[in-house]
């Protein structure tokens, strides 16, 4: 199977996919394409310019979302299964997901990732308060409700690793690039949880590709 994945590695949403194809074993190439700003041929395959976005050749199929494209790698990479089957556990999953895609995403991204790791990548100084305001401000309460969440679970949902892992822990691997953890003493649960999911060999490929990357330009040890 020819696939293509075109992004940046530092995405969130790409990293999403990349470990949901590590999880399935699947080989795909990734094609670096720069958002700030998108090149205009990138319209044609991703209609907002976003990334990521998939391409299988073999079957000309070119999707522009993670969650359509991990929806579609779930029905042509059949096992291992990364969405739970039982109805409930599905349900529960896709919640998750949309959790990290949109909520985390969007305060961890913008309110402490782009400040601080953006921000030097394009040359500018790190914007530190924000990053300050938004992990005094915002995070709490995300931070709380994962922590209970979690629990005493291995994983978010049912007994097995799942997209919801995946949503979930890709965001805190931003949060880590900004030079965050949410902290063991408030959230022991969510602390050790996302250090079990950032250690399984798909993560951790990616997070050791993206922090030698930033090392390198940024010329920092995180
Ligand atoms: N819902 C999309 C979100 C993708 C997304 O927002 N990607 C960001 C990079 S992390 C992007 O491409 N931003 C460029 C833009 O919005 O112009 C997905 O899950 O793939």
């Amino acid at each position: 199977m020819g696939l293509i994945v075109y992004g940046a590695a530092l995405s969130p949403f790409v990293r999403k996919v990349r470990v949901f194809l590590a999880e399935k074993g699947a080989d795909y190439t990734l094609e670096n394409v720069n958002i700030f700003p998108a090149p205009d041929w990138f319209a044609e395959i991703s209609p907002l310019k976003r990334i990521p976005v998939l391409k299988d050749d073999d079957a000309g199929v070119t999707l522009a979302d993670s969650s359509a494209i991990c929806g579609y790698l779930e029905k042509t990479c059949t096992a291992p299964a990364l969405y739970p089957s039982e109805a409930g556990d599905f349900g529960r999953a896709l919640w998750f997901e949309e959790y990290g895609d949109s909520e985390l995403a969007g305060h961890i991204g913008m309110g402490t990732f782009r400040p601080m790791v953006v921000n030097p990548l394009m040359g500018k100084e790190p914007d530190t308060a924000t990053a300050e305001k938004t992990i005094a401000e915002k995070l709490p309460s995300y931070f709380a409700y994962l922590e209970s969440e979690v629990g005493a679970r291995e994983f978010l949902v049912g007994d097995a690793f799942s997209i919801a892992d995946i949503s979930i822990a890709t965001q805190f691997v931003n949060f880590a690039h900004g030079g965050f953890v949410p902290g063991a003493e408030a959230y022991p649960n969510l602390t050790a949880y996302l250090e079990r999911m950032h250690a399984r060999p798909s993560f951790a490929a990616c997070i050791a590709e993206e922090t030698a990357m930033l090392d390198k330009v940024l010329k920092r040890t995180e």
